[in-house]
């Protein structure tokens, strides 16, 4: 028997939650402690979303682990340790299966299963929804727990089913051990997931050879085991650090200068930096005040980390291609790596620059450049990334009031009230959506705080009698009118990044991540919340409160 079929639980419970990873596991457990009946389902046989897909060699979170786990349990917190300063995908992923067990969340999650269509009744106040596997239900809410960074894209290039060797994308990495040894290996993208595979296959393939389009800035992890202590500091007082935390613009309790980077002397600019390159990780980018807002300013910490690559890799040339110019630093996703620049000093690796030869075509033996040279391989690793933030959303594309489905009314970009709820498409919550912090943000905080107040929402209704909420269209206008104001303070649109849809060929080019920092953003829906829901439309049905 399939494991769905052993599932007892309600055919039409009050909610259907579309994915298991990190947000849907806690909304499954905040629903289910809120008295409501649910049922997730999920396209893979286990829990853990991102961390279930991208197993490639080298994955790893680039936000501490002290900080990258759920705060919503104290027993829980403390008892679970993690073994080094940044988990690496294996530990996380048995973190989220911890967590199911341990909250019993199996039970309510359909696996193997993925959701293909969702259309509201008006009339019902209600969606039904269906799936792959012919189940049809009727729920009043549907919670799309579907991650920013599920759908994973493979580019747009010719010939690549015609290749004779084997085909990887790092989104999707199969589950059983991939040997490398003795291989020639092509990795062709160099964002976070490139930059971390390469120094872990470099060691494996006989050849490894980097096909990069835009070179993107890395700062070193310098990842190390657990440090006990500074576990103890933590668990010492985990609600407070997560508390303070939660105060922060990314949600990660970082060293932060309030310094602007121009305020201060060259040599204590350079000190700063230095110090923050030796710590390692991504607090680089919270040096000074100012990295993402002031062009002078990021040019400072820009320099400092193209000084470093040219100080790492012994061909100049090399370190020319490596060394990021056309975006300022912070504004694509900073990567986080564990000896990246160092691989290009082994003998095995090449770089080729796309820039200067593009990919004319995949053939059978490998990867034809523009000027007609063949880079023969036995492997290629696409690690070209997701469509991002709305992908996973719009391969549903739900159909909302008057059958209208989302990618029509979000053709010319996602337009969401505070990143939740979209006009149009009733009782449908998103989680750690475009219009909210997201991706910004230290993912767990924010996917916390949205299931919080989806819920504590959907138990309102229920207690107000409300049957149906939906975003009103002057309020969402204004919240994504703000949304591009901060955004257009900022450094962020200057580079086409997958921030701005920019990776995928057609998208719309707008910041879909909400930039005013998690803090603003909190009070932001907790006031639409006291408020009685402003901004949303409510529809009441007193028989129904209870
Ligand atoms: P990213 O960050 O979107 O990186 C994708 C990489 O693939 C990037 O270097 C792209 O170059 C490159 N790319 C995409 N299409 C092509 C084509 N057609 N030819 C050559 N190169 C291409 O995805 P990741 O998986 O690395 O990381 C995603 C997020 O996951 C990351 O930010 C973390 O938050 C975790 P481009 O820059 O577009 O020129």
């Amino acid at each position: 028997m399939r494991e769905n079929e052993m599932v007892q639980t309600p055919s039409n419970p009050d909610v259907v939650v579309v994915g298991a990873g990190f947000a849907g596991l806690y909304m499954l457990h905040r629903l289910r402690d809120a008295g409501f009946t649910a049922m997730a389902f999920e396209r893979a046989t286990g829990v853990g979303g991102t961390w279930y897909w991208n197993r490639y060699p080298g994955a790893r979170c680039d936000v501490e682990s002290m900080q990258y786990s759920y705060g919503f349990d104290e027993a829980m917190q403390q008892e679970w340790h993690w073994s080094e300063r940044f988990a690496g995908q294996p530990e996380i992923l048995r973190y989220a299966n911890w967590v199911a067990d341990r909250l019993d969340l199996r039970r309510d999650i359909r696996f193997e299963t993925s959701v293909t269509s969702a259309e509201w009744d008006e009339a019902a106040c209600l969606w039904t929804v269906r799936t792959d596997r012919g189940d049809k239900l009727r729920v009043r809410y549907l919670v799309m727990a579907t991650g920013c960074l599920s759908a994973a894209r493979l580019p747009e290039i010719e010939g690549i089913a015609d290749f004779r060797g084997n085909t990887y994308h790092t989104g999707q990495w199969p589950h059983e051990p991939v040997d490398f040894t003795g291989q020639r290996v092509a990795v062709i993208g160099t964002g976070s997931s490139g930059i971390q595979a390469i120094p872990v296959i470099a060691e494996q393939a006989a050849q490894l050879t980097v096909f990069q389009r835009t070179p993107n800035f890395s700062i070193p992890t310098h990842n190390q085991p657990m440090d006990t202590e500074y576990e103890n500091l933590w668990k010492s007082d985990y609600s407070g650090r997560r508390e303070r935390a939660r105060g922060m613009r990314t949600g990660i309790l970082h060293d932060l200068n309030d310094k602007g980077a121009l305020e201060v002397e060259e040599a204590e600019r350079r000190a700063e930096y230095e110090r923050r390159w030796e710590r390692g990780g991504t607090a680089f980018m919270v040096a000074f005040n100012d990295l993402v807002t002031n062009a002078a300013a990021n040019d400072t910490a820009a320099e400092f980390v193209r000084a470093k690559i040219s100080a790492t890799v012994r061909d100049p040339q090399l370190a020319e291609l490596l060394a990021p110019k056309d975006h300022p630093i912070g504004t694509k996703r900073i990567c986080a790596d564990s000896g990246y620049y160092e691989t290009f000093n082994r003998p095995n690796v090449a770089l080729v620059d796309l820039r200067a030869t593009p990919i004319q075509r995949i053939v059978p033996e490998g990867v034809l450049l523009s000027d007609e040279t063949l880079r023969p391989v036995d492997s290629i690793i696409y690690a070209t990334g997701f469509d991002a933030m709305t992908g996973a959303l719009t391969a549903i594309n739900p159909r909302g009031v008057g059958g209208l489905p989302l990618t029509e009314v979000w053709a010319e970009g996602p337009k969401t009230y505070l990143g939740l709820c979209t006009v149009g498409f009733p009782n449908m919550f998103i989680i750690t959506g475009p219009g909210s912090p997201s991706v910004l943000t230290n993912m767990i905080v924010s996917i916390e705080q949205h299931v919080d107040w989806i819920v504590d929402c959907m138990a309102w209704m229920r207690r107000h009698g409300a049957v149906r909420l939906e975003a009103e269209a002057t309020a969402q206008e204004r919240w994504m009118e703000h949304n591009n104001e901060v955004a257009r303070r900022t450094l962020y649109p200057r580079a086409g990044s997958w921030y701005m849809g920019a990776n995928v060929q057609g998208k719309p080019r707008v910041f879909m991540p909400y930039i005013g920092g998690v803090a603003a953003y909190r009070q932001a829906c907790d006031n639409a919340a006291k408020d009685s829901y402003s901004g949303f439309l409510l529809q009441m049905d007193r028989a129904a409160a209870q």
